[in-house]
Order: C-alpha cells, then structure tokens, then sequence
C-alpha cells in the first residue's frame, strides 16, 4: 500500500477545538491504495513544517495532506498554491506574530500543490457536499507549513497539498459550518481520487 500522512491542526485563536484534527482522527487507517499515519501538529510558524517534514521524512511518505480551519469558508477547499510570505493578524500559540516575511529566505515567491487538487474538489462536489478549490491559503501557519512541505519535497516522489475544512456548528452561531462527518466524509473522497 501508500503511504499518506494526513495532519490536523491543534485549536487557536481561542477556540476550544480545531475542525481539522477532529475530522482526521475519524478517518479509517486505510482509505483506497492508501494506509494514513495522522499526526496533530502545533499552530505554530516554523515547528507545524519541522513536525510534518520530520514524520513524512520518516515514513518515507508517497502523499502528505495537511489539514486546517478556515473559519467562514462555507465548503472543504483544497488549496491550489502556496506563498512565501508570513503575515500573522493574530500570534500563533507560541506568540510569535511575523508581518511580511519570507517562509523561507530565497525561496521560490510560491509553489503549486503535488496532489491534483481539481480532481478532489470535483469529487467531493460531486457527492454532494460543498466544495470549492481555493487559490489561497492565506499567510499564516496554514500556509507557512504546505509551503514548506511542498519546497521540501519539491521534485521528490513525495506529493503534498493542503485541505482548509469550515467550523463545525458547535463553534459558531453566526458563521457558515458544516457538521464534522461530512467534513470527514469529504477528506475521505478526496483522498480516494488521488
Ligand atoms: N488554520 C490556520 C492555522 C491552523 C488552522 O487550523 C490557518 O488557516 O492558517
């Protein structure tokens, strides 16, 4: 089988839970060709990439999708690119908050995802749940960590893409959600069209 490493993220921003990390632990530990290894990783700029290079490097992954919450979106959106910039509107969990600097110093300014995001969406749209691609991640630690992945591995045989799922109902009175299986229902299509 392949191997997918599947993250979620830990709750900021002062939210008690994060969409993401509940909805990867309930996927099962194979999905299609693949067997999922899931971690949950700090929202943190810089260590949310060295936990996730560091395991998909031991794994020696064939796929790394990460997860996280995109507060306000209506549907799951996978994420076309990545950018080479920081800028924090609020400070990650260990309090650092960068405004307009590179993710990675020289970098490229972005890099497209591995996985074929466009066929996902379909997918997922197509059984009925709401799904969009979306052409930004953001400049946070979202974004900081599927930019790094992807210059990590860029010309390897590992590929990477990025998932922001919407709150669930639990979290919100006057935003958009959707509740947390079909969250974890869309990931599990998604996965499967790769
Ligand atoms: N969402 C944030 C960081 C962690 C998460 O779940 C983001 O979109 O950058």
């Amino acid at each position: 089988m392949k191997k997918l490493l599947i993250t979620g993220f830990e709750p900021f921003g002062g939210e008690k839970i994060n969409p993401s990390w509940e909805a990867v632990k309930l996927l099962p530990d194979e999905i299609g060709d693949f067997s999922l290894t899931k971690i949950e990783v700090p929202v943190v700029f810089g260590k949310a990439a060295d936990t996730v290079i560091e395991k998909a490097e031991e794994m020696n992954a064939d796929a790394v999708i990460c997860v996280g919450q995109a507060g306000g979106r209506t549907g799951v959106t996978p994420e076309m690119v990545a950018v080479n910039l920081r800028f924090a509107s609020i400070p990650d969990n260990e309090g650092n908050q960068p405004k307009d600097v590179p993710v990675i110093e020289g970098g490229e300014n972005a890099y497209f995802s591995t996985l074929p995001v466009r066929k996902m969406t379909a997918a997922v749209s197509e059984a009925e749940i709401t799904s969009s691609v979306s052409y930004s991640a953001g400049t946070y630690v979202c974004n900081d960590l599927i930019y790094s992945v992807l210059h990590r591995f860029k010309n390897t045989g590992t590929k990477a893409c990025f998932i922001h799922v919407p709150f669930i109902p639990e979290q919100t009175t006057d935003k958009p959600s959707m509740e947390l299986e079909t969250i974890a229902k869309a990931l599990e299509i998604a996965i499967k069209a790769i």
